[in-house]
């Protein structure tokens, strides 16, 4: 018997709307009126000034370690801009950006990374999960949300963010494939960001794109810019309407960079070039999306100063709430603390009271970029 084709058909789309030189390919400009064009450009600014703020507070010692978002604004908003409150968002621990267009409050965020358990809450009613620190854990998580939303007969569509890193987990292709086999109502959208901490893309894979591994699970993958936030727009409406309309999951790759380090532990400059950053920095999503907006008259004047002061009374918030309590370490993982841990939180009580009320912080000095940061004026 000769051998046969059996499945000549797979295609891997990419799709680029504006380019980082300013090329719009107008037939593809998804149709988005003037108050959505500014809504965009000003949660993907916000997004990027609380960033490089935040960068600030750790080194400064009033937030503890987070990830930085730099360079995944685009990304980040073009998606999640597709779903309605009553969808679900399903976070990994670099979506700041998602997160505010949800709803978080900006000081709420801050206090998560200060160590108040209640900044990880959503609030009651809202349809986000916490943030995931456990790579990939947070897919299946996912499916199973839109299982349970479509078993329930509700139209929620569920979006979930990972990074390249989480598709060489076990927990990313059972997602898929669980979700193929269901045809669950579920976006996956992975930021590729082209390195996992140290680990840069072609050592976390050998396929040519991320979005062919959807093949494999029979559901499509599609590549786009993550840099342009009308072509990660365009994609995501179309994976969210399919969504809802019984169409299944689809995998969207953003091709994007992480600008910064990654996580304020991190100092990037140890395993990658200048010269790669550099590059990058060319392609940014910010400025090709303002430029856009110039043409069509529609950019702000005071935008970034009015971000700023919402940025800087979050903060003033944030910081009225006070230092958290460490006991609250021993807190919501266990609904009986085992004796171990039990011990170890009357020690710890015991070392506080010993140690009396904590001092008043000290005034923070001038902040100063570190090694790996950079700041952005415009
Ligand atoms: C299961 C698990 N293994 C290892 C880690 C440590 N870790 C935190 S982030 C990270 C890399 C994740 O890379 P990627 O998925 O590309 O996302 P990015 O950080 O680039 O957004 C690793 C290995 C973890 N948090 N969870």
């Amino acid at each position: 018997m000769p051998r046969t084709v059996l499945e000549p058909r797979f295609a891997v789309e990419y799709l680029s709307i504006l380019d980082s030189d300013g090329n719009l390919d107008a037939a593809l400009e998804p149709d988005l009126g003037p108050d959505t064009l500014r809504a965009l450009y000003r949660a993907m600014l916000l997004g990027r000034r609380l960033d490089e703020r935040m960068v600030r507070l750790q080194r400064q010692g009033r937030i503890g370690t987070f990830a930085p978002i730099k360079g995944q604004e685009a990304a980040q908003i073009g998606s999640v801009a597709t779903l309605r409150p009553t969808d679900w968002m399903v976070p990994s621990f670099r979506e700041t950006a998602a997160m505010i267009w949800r709803g978080w409050p900006i000081e709420k965020l801050l206090a998560f990374f200060a160590g108040h358990a209640e900044g990880g809450q959503p609030a009651p009613g809202q349809r986000d999960l916490p943030i995931t620190i456990p790579v990939a854990t947070q897919l299946p998580h996912a499916v199973g949300l839109a299982y349970a939303a479509r078993y329930k007969g509700d139209d929620a569509v569920v979006m979930v963010y990972f990074g390249d890193g989480a598709t060489s987990e076990g927990d990313f292709h059972e997602a898929l494939n669980f979700a193929g086999v269901w045809h669950v109502p579920v976006v996956f959208v992975c930021q590729n960001n082209q390195w996992a901490i140290s680990v840069p893309l072609k050592k976390q894979t050998h396929s040519r794109t991320l979005a062919q591994k959807a093949l494999a699970y029979g559901i499509p993958g599609i590549q786009v810019d993550g840099n342009d936030v009308l072509a990660v727009y365009a994609a995501s409406r179309e994976a969210v309407d399919r969504a809802r309309g019984g169409g299944g999951p689809t995998l969207i790759e953003c091709v994007t960079y992480r600008l910064s380090m990654h996580t304020t532990a991190d100092d990037p400059t140890k395993y990658r070039s200048e010269e790669e950053v550099r590059e990058w920095e060319r392609k940014d999503p910010l400025t090709r999306f303002a430029a856009y907006l110039e043409k069509k008259n529609l950019l702000e004047e005071g935008l970034e100063a009015q971000i700023d002061a919402e940025i800087a009374a979050a903060i003033a918030r944030f910081e009225a709430l006070g230092p958290p309590d460490p006991l609250t370490i021993f807190d919501h993982v266990y609904a009986e603390r085992p004796p171990h841990l039990e011990a170890q939180r009357e020690e710890l009580a015991a070392r506080l009271r010993r140690a009396g009320p904590a001092p008043p912080p000290t005034p923070p000095g001038p902040a100063l970029p570190m090694r790996g940061q950079r700041t952005t004026r415009r």
